[in-house]
């Protein structure tokens, strides 16, 4: 009997350890991203930065408004689908949480923020990057990378003065994302003086680019731009190797992550490929960075794809503007989160301007050798 009395006051204990007490509150952080299809394996790779983050907070201790803070998160999939994307917005809605970090695509970002700005619940991008996204004029969007604009402008001068490309072939996907990249890639050619010989299209799900690519290969490209997702991309660089196609890949942030070159399957030659992350470091910031590469890597086993970081960043500015306005409730807190200034985050410093996007955004040109990116120079 004692026995029994003793196991049902240890499981009492630990009930009580693991609940938040009557002076905690409870605040929870809505994150979307793709944690399926085929590039889950990027929406895995945000969801966790969004983990970890919560994880750190829980640990520090964070009190709002006089109460200690038990963060929880909420990770919904959008599977990359507009459709899917709006659904689990209003999931998030319905469960009432205190803010939404996500969703990754701009295609889901987008329609999704339509949802998120008529429930007044404040949301931050960490790697949509449409200008569309920041553009609709609602008061609850955010974002803390650069935007295409920025991306494919300077991508597209990049081609032409530094790569001398002569012979530029561009292929998209269709999707915000990939089409609204391409477009101002192929807006920067022509201001640097360059022309596009061959525009292609595909989908972000197709797998045999043959047909596209015989096409452009009769344009002798040096050049090829992608607009879409790294997913897509290396198949379309296997492909392009086996049919004869050695022109240097170009893509945006949506390829530049650490899985493409298993993607490509070895056939990625060194340096072919020129991306752009939205978004970078430099000086004596690329400590904190490293550090957190270094600390991602230890804590789940897995190298950082693209975001992780900036999502670990968007949480942390969205629970600071909470404390500063000493409350969760989302419309007591958004005045305090659109005024963010000089917030240092392991991104970088983080300001919003007047539509909710970062101020002085950089991002950063890398290439691959092997399976390793290398970073060419951070651009602002
Ligand atoms: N920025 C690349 C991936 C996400 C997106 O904008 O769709």
């Amino acid at each position: 009997m004692q026995i029994k009395l003793n196991a049902v006051v240890c499981a009492a204990a630990v009930l009580f350890a693991g609940a938040a007490s009557a002076q905690d509150m409870i605040v929870k952080i809505g994150h979307v991203g793709p944690t399926s299809g085929g590039i889950a394996h990027l929406g895995k790779d945000n969801e966790l930065g969004a983990k970890m983050a919560i994880e750190d907070l829980n640990a520090k201790g964070v009190m709002i408004g006089g109460k200690k803070a038990k963060f929880e998160l909420i990770a919904e999939d959008d599977a990359g689908d507009p459709k899917q994307g709006t659904a689990v917005a209003q999931k998030l809605v319905d469960a009432k949480v205190n803010g939404v970090i996500g969703h990754l695509n701009s295609g889901t970002s987008i329609p999704a923020s339509r949802i998120y700005s008529e429930a007044g619940i404040p949301q931050i991008s960490p790697s949509a990057t449409n200008p569309k996204f920041t553009r609709q004029g609602y008061k609850t969007t955010f974002r803390v990378v650069a935007d295409d604009v920025h991306l494919g402008g300077t991508l597209g001068k990049y081609a032409v003065t530094t790569i001398k490309g002569k012979s530029i072939a561009v292929i998209d996907d269709r999707t915000a994302y990939g089409q609204g990249v391409a477009d101002e890639f192929t807006k920067a050619v022509k201001v640097a003086g360059g022309s596009v010989a061959a525009t292609q299209y595909t989908t972000d799900k197709a797998t045999d680019f043959t047909a596209i690519l015989t096409a452009i290969k009769a344009s002798k490209p040096d050049v090829v731009f992608y607009g879409g997702m790294d997913a897509v991309a290396g198949p379309m660089i296997r492909q392009m190797k086996q049919l004869g196609i050695s022109a240097k890949f170009m893509g945006g942030d949506g390829i530049c992550s650490s899985e493409l070159p298993k993607l490509a399957a070895g056939a990625m030659a060194d340096d072919q490929v020129v991306c752009a992350e939205a978004g970078g470091v430099e000086g004596d910031q690329k400590k904190g960075m490293d550090s957190f590469r270094a600390d991602f890597k230890k804590r789940y086993n897995l190298d950082v794809q693209i975001y992780a970081p900036y999502v670990y960043d968007a949480v942390n500015v969205m629970v600071a503007a909470m404390v500063k306005a000493g409350s969760a409730e989302p419309a007591k807190y958004l005045p305090e989160l659109a005024k963010t200034s000089g917030y240092k985050g392991v991104t970088g410093t983080i300001s919003f301007d007047e539509k909710g996007d970062v101020k002085n955004g950089a991002l950063t040109l890398f290439t691959y050798k092997g399976e390793s990116r290398n970073q060419i120079a951070v651009i602002r």
